[in-house]
C-alpha cells in the first residue's frame, strides 16, 4: 500500500470505524466480482458507512484525494454497474449497513427507507404497516432499494404500478462534493422547478449516491388470480394481452411471456415444479389482483380465457387453484434467468419495443440470428405487458459457452440493430453499467449523449462517481 493510500484508508477508518474498511484480499473479493461473473475488478478498499453523514464524509475525503467511488448495494447488476474497474484506483462504497426504515406514513401512503435495505425487507416493512410496495423482481432478497432506484428497476408488476421511477416521491442524495441533497419529500404533486430526484434515479450512481428514499405505497391486494396460457405465437400472446386488459383493466398486474425453450430450461433445473401445459412454443403467465377480499376474479379470468380459446388466441390454459400453485407457476418464470446461468454464460439483451412491434421483431430477429449463427439457441422471456423482452442468445449445442461469448459483439449488432429499427431501447430495466456503455454510445442520438455528458460534468466535475459506467 502506498503512503497516500494508507493515509486515505486511515482517514476512512476514522469516519466509519476500522472494521468497516475492508482491505484484506479474501474479504473484499465478493464486492469486486459482478453476479454474472463477467467483470473482475480491483479496489483500494471496501468502505461501509452506517449513516448519510458518514457517506458524506467518505465522499468528501475521496474528492479531496481524487479517488473514484463505486457505490454498491446488493451487487446484483446484470451489467456490471456496481463493480469497480480493473485499475484498482477506486474504493467501493457499500451501502448495506444503511437499512433502516426511517418512517411510515399510513395516511400519505409512504415509507422512508435507507438505500441499503433489501427490496424484500422493504416489501415486508410495507406489509407490516398494512400497505403494499409493489416493486418485485427475482433478486429481491439481495438487491437493495438504492440499487433499484439507481437502475430504475422494473420487474414483474410494472404493467400496473410502473418502474422504480414511478414509485419514488423523494430522495436523499450525497453529491460528488460531499454535500447532501435533502429532497425527502412525500408529495404527489410538486411543480416547484426541475424534478431533481429524477436525474439521480436511473443514473447508476454516476451523478450522486442515493442514501434514502420516500417510497410510494399502495392498498394491499387481497384477491389474486394467476394463470398460465399456452399460445401458438407471439402475435397470439399480444392479442391475449389486449383481451386481458379489456377484461381486467388495471387489475392486470403482470403479463409475462415465456418461450417453450425458456420454460423447459427452468423446469429442467427445477424438476420439482409443475409442468402443467407441456409442449407449446409460447406461454403467457398472467396475474390479476384486486384490493377487495372476495372479488369475483376467478370467474372473470375463466371467462376471458375461454373466450380467447374460442377466438383461437389461446390453445390451452390453467388457473392456479391455490396460493401454493400460483407461487410455483411464478417460480417457473422467475427461475429462468438462474437456470440459464447454470447452463453457462449467455448473451443477454434486455430490450424494449412498442408492444405492436414485438411479434415482427421476434420473427425477423430469430431468422437473422439463425442465418448468422447457425444453431444458436434463443431463450426469450420477459415482461410482455411492458414491451420488455429478455432476448437471450446461448451457444449452439456442443459449442462451449465461453467460446460463444466471444461472438457477443456480432450477436449484439444483429439484435440491437433490429431493436433500433423498430424504435426500441437496448436497455429496458437492467441499466447500462459497463457492459452496454459502448452500445449506448452506438445507438443513442449524439445530442442525447452530449446532454448526458454535460449533466455528468456539471454534477461530478472530477468524474469520480462510478467511473466507466453509462457515459
Ligand atoms: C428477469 O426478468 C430478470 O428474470 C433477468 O430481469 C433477465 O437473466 C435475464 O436475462
Ligand atoms: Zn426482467
Amino acid at each position: 500500500m502506498t503512503d497516500a493510500n494508507a493515509t486515505l484508508v486511515d482517514d476512512l477508518a476514522a469516519i466509519v470505524g476500522a472494521s468497516h474498511v475492508l482491505t484484506d484480499a479474501s474479504a473484499i473479493e465478493p464486492y469486486l466480482i459482478d453476479c454474472r461473473d463477467r467483470f473482475h475488478g480491483r479496489a483500494r478498499a471496501i468502505v461501509r458507512p452506517a449513516t448519510t453523514a458518514e457517506v458524506a464524509k467518505v465522499v468528501r475525503a475521496c474528492a479531496h484525494a481524487r479517488v473514484p467511488i463505486v457505490p454498491q448495494g446488493g451487487n446484483t447488476s446484470m451489467c456490471g454497474g456496481a463493480t469497480p474497474d480493473a485499475t484498482g484506483e477506486a474504493i467501493v462504497l457499500s451501502l448495506v449497513r444503511m437499512k433502516a426504515v426511517r418512517a411510515t406514513d399510513a395516511a400519505n401512503k409512504t415509507m422512508t427507507v435507507e438505500a441499503g435495505i433489501t427490496l424484500h425487507d422493504a416489501q415486508q416493512a410495507a406489509q407490516e404497516a398494512g400497505m403494499f410496495f409493489p416493486l418485485s423482481l427475482a433478486s429481491e432478497g439481495t438487491c437493495t432499494i438504492g440499487g433499484n432506484l439507481s437502475t430504475n428497476a422494473g420487474g414483474t408488476a410494472v404493467l400496473r404500478y410502473g418502474n422504480a421511477r414511478e414509485l419514488v416521491l423523494g430522495i436523499e442524495v450525497v453529491l460528488a462534493d460531499g454535500r447532501v441533497l435533502d429532497a425527502l419529500r412525500g408529495l404527489r404533486k410538486d411543480n416547484s422547478g426541475y424534478d431533481l430526484k429524477q436525474l439521480f434515479i436511473g443514473s447508476e450512481g454516476t451523478l450522486g449516491i442515493v442514501t434514502a428514499a420516500v417510497l410510494k405505497l399502495f392498498a394491499a391486494p387481497h384477491t389474486r388470480v394467476t394463470a398460465l396460457a399456452a399460445v401458438e405465437s407471439v402475435d397470439d400472446a399480444v392479442a391475449l394481452l389486449r383481451a386481458m386488459q379489456q377484461a381486467a383493466g388495471d387489475r392486470l398486474t403482470g403479463f409475462e411471456l415465456l418461450s417453450g425453450v425458456a420454460l423447459s430450461l427452468s423446469h429442467r433445473h427445477h424438476p420439482e415444479l409443475p409442468d402443467p401445459l407441456p409442449g407449446h412454443p409460447w406461454y403467457a403467465l398472467l396475474q390479476i389482483d384486486d384490493t377487495q377480499a372476495h372479488a369475483a376474479l376467478t370467474e372473470l379470468v375463466e371467462t376471458a380465457l375461454s373466450r380467447a380459446v374460442e377466438d383461437g388466441i389461446v390453445v390451452d390454459a390453467t388457473i392456479a387453484q391455490s396460493q401454493e400453485q400460483a407461487r410455483k407457476l411464478w417460480a417457473l418464470r422467475e427461475n429462468v434467468s438462474e437456470a440459464q446461468r447454470r447452463e453457462g454464460p449467455n448473451i443477454k439483451h434486455d430490450i424494449s419495443l412498442p408492444i405492436s412491434a414485438i411479434a415482427t421483431f421476434c420473427r425477423d430477429t430469430a431468422r437473422a440470428i439463425d442465418d448468422a449463427f447457425a444453431g444458436a439457441r434463443l431463450v426469450v422471456f420477459g415482461h410482455l405487458g411492458d414491451g420488455n423482452l429478455h432476448y437471450n442468445v446461448a451457444a449452439p449445442e456442443g459449442v462451449p459457452a465461453r467460446e460463444f461469448m466471444q461472438r457477443a459483439d456480432a450477436v449484439n449488432r444483429v439484435v440491437h440493430d433490429r431493436v433500433a429499427a423498430a424504435g426500441g431501447s437496448i436497455s429496458a430495466e437492467h441499466g447500462i453499467g459497463q457492459l452496454k456503455r459502448d452500445e449506448l454510445a452506438h445507438y443513442r442520438d449524439p445530442l442525447d449523449l452530449e446532454l448526458m455528458r454535460r449533466i455528468k460534468s456539471a454534477l461530478d466535475p472530477q468524474h469520480l462517481l462510478n467511473p466507466g459506467k453509462v457515459v
